[in-house]
């Protein structure tokens, strides 16, 4: 093809694209046409001549990752999709941001095939690309033999001036500059533009100077419409081994819109029929037909999946080879991607006596992760710089870094929010299986990526532990106190306040075998006895939610004592108290509501008969939602208030927190 004719191809295809996203939005009356509009040239030429995807299979292990991390921007990338021959049907398009489409206001994972993973709220995305970089990393460092490259791809991001205003964005771009992920490129859609106004208004620093310092390697294009200009540098990014690239793209919100270009106006709302019209009209587009799709414009993608396609088959053809020299690696790939477990892995779980406590469920669940990590070689994680404390560490196995692509133990630093997000990357490489730890009260920290988590049903593990006031001398800073009601109200996520050592390994049963959603632990900072019974008991226990620890010997109970993590213990001395006064009481270990609710009435009754109205719940947090199960008859001990610095024995007497006053409670509620 001539230069000519395929400069006009391109535009015809550039064009296709704006026009598509700018039809969209009108037609669904809501949506950002602007970012699509100054991003199509960005998009067309990574899309049609260097990323590597193959529409017929979206999972495709060795495809490039595409992350729009703007996720408003989505009518950009399910115009790609649709283009590209992915099953995103024209009339999808048409039917944006309606009820049950596949086309939602912001890209959900799941959903829409293409789509890697879910953005909206802003930094995610690109947090989640420095998460799939590094699992590209760590695979490859797994599976990838002499000859063989299983694993061998980009990420390729997409962000807005807002991405990179977000701290989560810095930390993990800090995380990744150090991490040395060649393979991770952010192109930045530098339009200059956001809601209010210009970003002059508020983001004055020179980006790509932080970035340099950051040590990734940055590149300047002047004009987000010029495809030799973008080619090169996509180009010079992919060539880049050691650094993440940045490459600044100049672009104009709303490009080619007469009276919005270069303003907010664009940015998120239909531009109106009269400036649809002024605009196809500025850029020698049709009117009518709306969701034009010249044939032209088309080719470019249809050839690029072409391409993908073959590469695909090629990628197969080589997993053939590598299967008969690797079987057992190859069987292995397998098994990871269709998320089987090793079939003996629970074997090896830890079990505990009572002659190995007291013991801080924190410190068991480090003993539990450490006897299963052989079995289960794609378990990786760390903390945000609490190891020691969160018992996180894999002794014996090496340090994740840039010279240690193997290594399995993950430093993520001081960045609790850019952790979440990069489990959630790790996961959506559907071959690892992530766990990530801080203190509870932290949680907060990262807890717009732990929704995410839940929003996408990624199997990533949390590790919080001081999970309570019993902390002790740090203090109401530390002492968390409404964090376990709040993860408890995000749905989808599994929350575990295991009450002893055998119930933290049941809880990592739990957890590890939960592959549709995420699961976070809450472990105590503070020694705790482990309770006499069989470790199959919490084992099933636990994975019903809640069970009975103890009966009273011989009479019906009065009333039954609820109790959660360390209170379980504190529950058992009180019932001991009890039993003295001739008060016969039941307690009931409640390590996690969600999987308690999932069980069926018989056995939520055999746990908390209807017939026993007096029940008090004891749980060192939030007395909120426990009244529902309590009944209007029942009561809750717990906190309502902020802590207090002290010693922990002292605050467990401010709080009533006692095995005394939880007997003055208990008589109380029996007279009532
Ligand atoms: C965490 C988060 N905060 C706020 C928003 C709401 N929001 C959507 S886009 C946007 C900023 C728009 O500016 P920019 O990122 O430059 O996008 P553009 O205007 O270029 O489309 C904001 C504040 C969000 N999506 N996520």
């Amino acid at each position: 093809m001539s230069p000519k004719a395929q400069a006009e191809v391109d535009t015809t295809a550039i064009n296709t694209l704006r026009f598509l996203a700018v039809d969209m939005v009108e037609k669904a009356n809501s949506g950002h046409p602007g970012a699509p509009m100054g991003q199509a040239a960005m998009a067309y030429s990574l899309w049609t001549r260097h990323l590597r995807f193959s529409p017929g299979t979206p999972g495709w292990p060795n495809r490039d990752r595409f992350v729009l991390s703007c996720g408003h921007a989505s009518a950009l990338i399910y115009s790609l999709l649709h283009l590209s021959g992915f099953d995103v049907p024209l009339s999808a398009l048409q039917e944006f941001r309606q009820f049950e489409s596949i086309t939602p206001g912001h890209p959900e994972y799941g959903l829409t095939p293409g789509v890697e993973t879910t953005t909206g709220p802003l930094g995610q995305g690109l947090a989640n690309g420095v998460g799939m970089a590094m699992a590209e990393v760590m695979l490859a460092a797994y599976f990838n033999r002499d000859g063989y490259d299983l694993l061998d791809y980009n990420t390729w991001i997409f962000a807005s001036d807002g991405d990179l205003m977000e701290g989560i964005a810095s930390e993990a771009s800090s995380l990744a500059g150090h991490l040395e992920l060649g393979k991770l490129i952010v192109a930045w859609d530098d339009n200059r533009i956001s809601i209010d106004g210009a970003t002059s208004l508020t983001f004055s620093e020179d980006v790509c100077q932080r970035y340099e310092a950051y040590g990734w390697h940055v590149q300047r294009v002047e004009d987000g419409n010029d495809l030799e200009a973008l080619d090169a540098a996509y180009e010079t990014a992919r060539e880049e081994g050691n650094r993440p690239s940045l490459i600044a793209v100049r672009t104009h919100i709303g490009f080619g819109s007469p009276n919005k270009q270069d303003t907010s106006a664009s940015h998120g709302a239909p531009l109106g029929g009269e400036e649809v019209a002024a605009t196809k009209k500025a850029l020698g587009w049709p009117l009518e037909p709306t969701f034009h799709v010249p044939e032209e414009g088309l080719e470019p993608f249809r050839n690029a999946a072409e391409g993908g396609a073959q590469e695909e088959m090629a990628w197969r053809e080589m997993f053939s080879l590598y299967a008969e020299d690797h079987p057992e690696l190859a069987s292995e790939f397998l098994n990871r991607l269709a998320r089987t477990l090793p079939s003996e892995w629970t074997e090896s779980l830890s079990t505990f006596g009572v002659g190995d406590g007291p013991l801080a469920t924190r410190k068991a669940s480090g003993k539990v992760l450490n006897s299963i990590c052989d079995a289960i070689p794609y378990l990786v994680g760390g903390s945000a710089d609490l190891a020691g404390s969160n018992n996180t560490y894999l002794q014996g196995l090496s340090d994740f870094s840039a010279g240690e692509p193997g290594g399995r133990n993950l430093h993520f630093g001081v960045r609790e929010h850019a952790m979440g997000a990069i489990l959630n990357g790790l996961a959506l490489s559907g071959m690892l299986i992530p766990y990530g730890g801080t203190f509870l009260i932290f949680s907060d920290y990262m807890r717009p990526s732990i929704r995410l988590a839940a929003l996408m049903g990624l199997p990533v593990k949390y590790v919080f532990t001081h999970d309570s006031v019993f902390v002790g001398e740090d203090g109401p800073t530390h002492q968390p106190i409404s964090q376990l009601l709040s993860l408890r109200a995000i749905p989808g996520l599994t929350v575990i306040r295991p009450a002893d050592a055998n119930e933290t390994a049941a809880a990592w049963r739990v957890a590890i075998e939960r592959q549709d959603g995420p699961t976070a632990l809450a472990l105590s900072r503070q020694s705790l006895p482990v309770i006499r019974q069989d470790p199959e008991k919490a084992m099933e226990g636990v994975a019903r939610g809640a069970y009975v620890v103890a009966d009273p010997d011989e009479d019906e109970p009065q009333l039954v004592l609820i109790a959660s993590g360390s209170e379980v213990s504190l529950a058992l001395d009180a019932q001991a108290l009890l039993a003295e006064q001739e008060i016969a009481a039941r307690v009931v270990s409640f390590p996690s509501w969600d999987l308690f609710d999932a069980q069926d009435r018989d056995y939520q009754e055999s746990v908390l008969p209807p017939g026993i109205s007096k029940r008090l719940a004891i749980e060192a947090g939030t007395t909120l939602g426990w009244d529902r199960y309590v009944g209007a008859e029942g009561d809750v001990i717990g906190i309502d208030s902020f802590g207090a610095s002290a010693p922990h024995q002292a605050v467990a007497e401010h709080f009533g927190l006692t095995p005394e006053s939880v007997v003055e409670r208990a008589k109380a509620l029996l007279l009532r």
